[in-house]
């Protein structure tokens, strides 16, 4: 259930900070945060853990246009990076194709946070916090035609801007990933436009990016130029670089070792505190009707 802009907006006109905090006692956190003006949480989205340090999802990331290996060091290399305008692209086997303005979607899509878990295929985790519409909104924007059976989504390229594309000639840019049309209609697939109640970060994929909070991180593509509906699986970017390392589901799975290391475990970011890994990173209940068991 989502309280609607229009259920809110009343109180953020006529209450003060102070009637607020004491308003809070009675209306719930949630509530007070809608009435501040904030986007209102998604309760249904509970965690098992606490939430990640702002500083530590700011400042430790993979966004292979900016550096390959070093985590840290994306968010002092984005400098040169322009977020602002942006359009995003949605086409391909839809009956209405339509290039949208980043600002006219945060006007007009139905924005919430959610507390989602963040599992890198590389064994460290997060918890995050990030403000976003469902998929399915943008996808019925679009009306796809039958025949559309997968979604591309495809990253920005710019050489100026983007440091590690020009230092790394041997990744085939841009970044592009995919998913198959059930999976990209799953009430879970996020569109993300912020983190932190805040503009999403240009590190965390500016300013707009895919989260899928049940798969590994790499499918979760950054700073979305392009959504396209095709009819057959497409190929994707770690897929087509090391297809038995990387596969086009890649469903975050316990049992199911990376060719080189296990994934039976997990270190949170930035304690390295370790967890057993959940099936799913713990989304079994929504997502695992769309598969037969093993998805890699
Ligand atoms: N365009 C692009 N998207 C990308 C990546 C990338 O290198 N380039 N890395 C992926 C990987 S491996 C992960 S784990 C997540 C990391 O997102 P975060 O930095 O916001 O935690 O982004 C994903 N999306
Ligand atoms: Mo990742």
């Amino acid at each position: 259930m989502v309280i609607k802009e229009s259920e809110v907006t009343p109180e953020s006109v006529y209450l003060n900070r102070r009637q607020l905090l004491t308003a809070a006692g009675f209306l719930g956190m949630e509530r007070l945060l809608s009435a501040a003006g904030a986007v209102r949480r998604n309760p249904e989205f509970e965690l098992d853990r606490p939430i990640t340090s702002e500083a530590a999802v700011l400042s430790y990331n993979n966004f292979y246009e900016f550096h390959g290996t070093n985590k840290q060091a994306v968010k002092d290399l984005v400098g040169k990076f322009s977020t602002h305008p942006w359009t995003i692209e949605v086409g391909g086997l839809v009956n209405k194709p339509k290039t949208f303005d980043v600002d006219d979607l945060l006007r007009t899509m139905p924005l919430e946070e959610r507390l989602y878990r963040h599992r890198c295929v590389e064994a460290w985790s997060m918890a995050v916090p990030w403000t976003g519409f469902p998929l399915s909104a943008l996808i019925k924007l679009v009306d796809p035609k039958p025949e559309a059976k997968f979604i591309r989504f495809i990253s920005v390229k710019r050489d100026k801007e983007m440091p590690g594309i020009p230092s790394q000639p041997w990744y085939p840019w841009p970044y592009f990933e995919g998913l198959r049309m059930d999976e990209a209609m799953n009430p879970l697939a996020l569109v993300v436009t912020g983190l932190y109640g805040k503009p999403l970060p240009k590190q965390n994929g500016a300013p707009i990016r895919i989260v899928l909070p049940w798969k590994y991180g790499f499918k979760s593509a950054k700073s979305l130029v392009k959504i396209e509906f095709v009819k057959s699986e497409p190929l994707t970017f770690w897929h087509k670089l090391q297809p038995d390392e990387y596969g086009f589901y890649a469903n975050v799975n316990p049992k199911k070792p990376h060719p080189r290391w296990s994934q039976a475990v997990e270190r949170a970011i930035p304690t390295m505190e370790r967890r057993p890994t959940l099936p799913y990173n713990g989304y079994e209940k929504y997502v695992a009707g769309m598969y037969k068991g093993n998805e890699w």
